[in-house]
């Protein structure tokens, strides 16, 4: 495959020319030498859950239809997505653990480098709990708070408190089947034990704990690490910035920040500002410090600061390959275990923080919450030292760069609305907005690096659908220029106008991948105004080049709260025609929405405009 086919992005093409001209393997190398991609796995039909295997269905030929233990091919597929949907809950919501302990410790040791930045968040989530305010500090509020979030990491029963923003109907229709969360942890924890060989072997009842589980992520740990990350970190406001490698500077010291959480990133936002640094930098030949983010961990200080995003996943290794990079900075998720050594090919060091991820030939420096700027500033000076050993000749940046506007959290949303909803609520009964659509997920080297995402997107606001986007998808907009103002001349009139009226993009960058809770609570909301439930909203959510296991739970605590999903691909459940049937259609007549597959990205809007279009017609509008 030409480079130029592996992406959309010019940026991305210049860089994949450098890496094959000089010889640095990169993700679409190791895709290729994988081929071809093992079809039992593809299908969802091999099992390694015990040692009586590893086992294979073959769902074709005359080979065996049953594992040793007697396992077909629906409890084999079934138990491989609750896993991949476990992992993916597990994932968001450990990173919503450690915001809850850093928004913990900034209550108990309130002169840690920790603040609260939006104390009105924090009332207005004490308040939503029922927590007395009255002659309180802050910080005693901010421990009740803190109290209730790590009592529904492992509670005792009770209903997850943000599941009460979901419309009361959907609310009663998750009691009715029995898949109310009942514990963040606790949900995790049991897909593993009823995957385990011998215990739940019905896909329907394993589908079932993968939506409390998805639930428990969507309306729980994502949704707590969203909001105490706004009371830590202060709840977005409308910023402007720039996308792409364009943003890495040839004459300052670059660290690029990647991974997802922001008690790090944020931090190492301001401790670039310190004076002795910015010395410092400059005592080494460099006019200062940049500081660029990418993947989530970027969208946080992107979505809070306005920092510049040099990129999403797949970018990880060519923003290296420039040769400009001083330190990457990693935390925890979507971070390719091959970048120590694309580094080793230039000067760049590549700094792991996290306990949780340590990666073999990275620096690790780790990170320490109590002393939070210390911290930060160490990993700044290594990066600050480094730049004396970059090879100026070595050195490639594309001048690919576009500008962004973000910052789109609810409270922005609304506040560009004039404080309430009514006027989008208008402008979809009057129909100049037909509907409102999710675009959100990763890249994956499968599919032509921001293709689906752009042309998704573009086909969508042409046809008068507003379209909310997070993570990799967010950032594969601002690139393509779906972020400014001025690309309400790519929407349908109806929207074009709104977003003219309003001095906003069509396409509203709305955060991280954990702040697809902010587009549930979006929905809920508009829900909760009409009157009805989110499965009748005219309202669909897209994952159009997904890769993680992160995705496979967001796209189903999507299905399950009722919003209609399209992937470009499926997971591996296609050896189950019983699985594949529920997801695709039986799902609709148990939570009212369901999952559809589709590779090309205009037949994609194409499906969520005639689901929005059905919405529409059912309320009537
Ligand atoms: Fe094979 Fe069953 Fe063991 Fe899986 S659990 S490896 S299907 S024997
Ligand atoms: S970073 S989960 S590649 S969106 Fe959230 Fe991007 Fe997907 Fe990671």
């Amino acid at each position: 495959m030409k480079n130029h086919e592996k992406s959309i992005d010019p940026a991305s093409q210049k860089m994949l020319d450098k890496a094959y001209a000089e010889g640095i393997q990169t993700v679409w190398d190791r895709l290729e030498a994988q081929q071809p991609h093992c079809g039992f796995g593809e299908l969802g039909l091999c099992c390694r859950h015990c040692n009586m295997g590893p086992c294979r269905i073959d769902p074709f030929g005359n080979g065996p239809k049953l594992g040793v233990c007697g396992a077909n091919a629906d409890t084999i597929a079934s138990r491989q997505l609750v896993r991949m949907i476990a992992a993916g809950a597990a994932a968001h919501s450990d990173h919503g653990r450690d915001i809850v302990l850093a928004f913990r410790a900034a209550a108990e040791h309130g002169e840690g480098d920790y603040k609260f930045k939006d104390e009105k968040k924090l009332l207005a989530l004490a308040s939503e709990f029922n927590i007395p305010t009255e002659g309180r500090t802050i910080q005693e509020i901010a421990l009740d708070v803190s109290d209730i979030a790590l009592d529904e990491y492992g509670m005792r029963g009770q209903k997850l408190q943000f599941t009460k923003r979901a419309p009361k109907v959907r609310q009663d229709l998750w009691t009715s089947l029995g898949v109310d969360p009942r514990g963040i942890d606790r949900e995790v924890v049991e897909c593993m034990h009823r995957t385990t060989m011998g215990v739940d072997t019905d896909y329907v009842n394993l589908t079932l704990q993968g939506i409390r589980t998805s639930l428990s992520d969507g309306w729980g740990g994502s949704m707590w690490a969203t909001e105490l990350s706004d009371v830590l970190f202060g709840t977005p406001e409308v910023v402007k910035g720039w996308s792409n490698l364009g943003v890495l500077s040839d004459k300052e010291v670059n660290i690029v920040v990647h991974g997802h959480e922001p008690t790090l990133s944020d931090i190492i936002v301001f401790a670039a500002r310190d004076p002795e640094l910015l010395k410092k930098a400059k005592e080494k030949g460099a006019e200062g410090i940049n500081i660029c983010g990418m993947c989530c961990t970027g969208n946080e200080i992107l979505m809070r600061h306005g920092v510049p995003i040099a990129g999403n996943f797949l970018q990880q290794e060519l923003a290296i390959i420039t040769g400009a990079v001083e330190a990457m900075i990693v935390d925890v998720q979507c971070i390719m275990p091959s970048l120590p050594t694309v580094a080793n090919c230039f000067h760049t060091k590549v700094i792991s923080t996290s306990p949780k991820a340590v990666f073999p030939g990275a620096t690790h420096v780790p990170f320490d919450e109590k002393n939070a700027m210390e911290t930060a500033k160490q990993i700044i000076s290594i990066a600050i030292d480094n730049y004396p050993n970059r090879n100026q000749g070595r050195v490639n940046i594309p001048s690919d760069r576009m500008g962004y506007m973000a910052g789109f959290s609810v409270e922005t949303i609304l506040g560009a609305l004039g404080g309430t909803l009514d006027p989008l609520l208008d402008a979809i009964k009057s129909g100049s907005i037909r509907g409102i659509a999710g675009i959100v997920g990763c890249n994956n080297p499968k599919v032509r690096q921001d293709h689906n995402h752009i042309a998704l997107a573009k086909e969508l606001i042409k046809n008068n659908v507003l379209v909310v986007e997070t993570g990799c998808a967010a950032i594969a907009s601002a690139k393509a220029g779906l972020l400014l103002p001025e690309a309400a001349d790519m929407a349908g009139e109806g929207l074009a106008a709104v977003c003219r009226a309003l001095g906003v993009p069509p396409v509203l960058h709305m955060g991280s991948c954990v702040d697809n809770s902010r587009v549930l609570v979006v929905a809920a909301a508009i829900a909760n105004a009409l009157g009805v439930d989110i499965s009748d909203l005219p309202l669909a959510a897209a994952a159009p080049e997904w890769m993680s296991e992160k995705a496979v739970a967001i796209g189903t605590y999507a299905v399950s709260s009722g919003i209609y999903t399209v992937l470009n691909s499926p997971p591996p459940v296609l050896g189950s025609s019983n699985l594949t049937n529920l997801l695709t259609a039986g799902a609709e007549g148990v939570v009212g929405a369901v999952f559809a597959v589709e590779a090309d990205p205009v037949k994609q809007a194409g499906l969520i405009i005639e689901h929005i279009e059905k919405k529409r017609t059912a309320l009537g509008l």
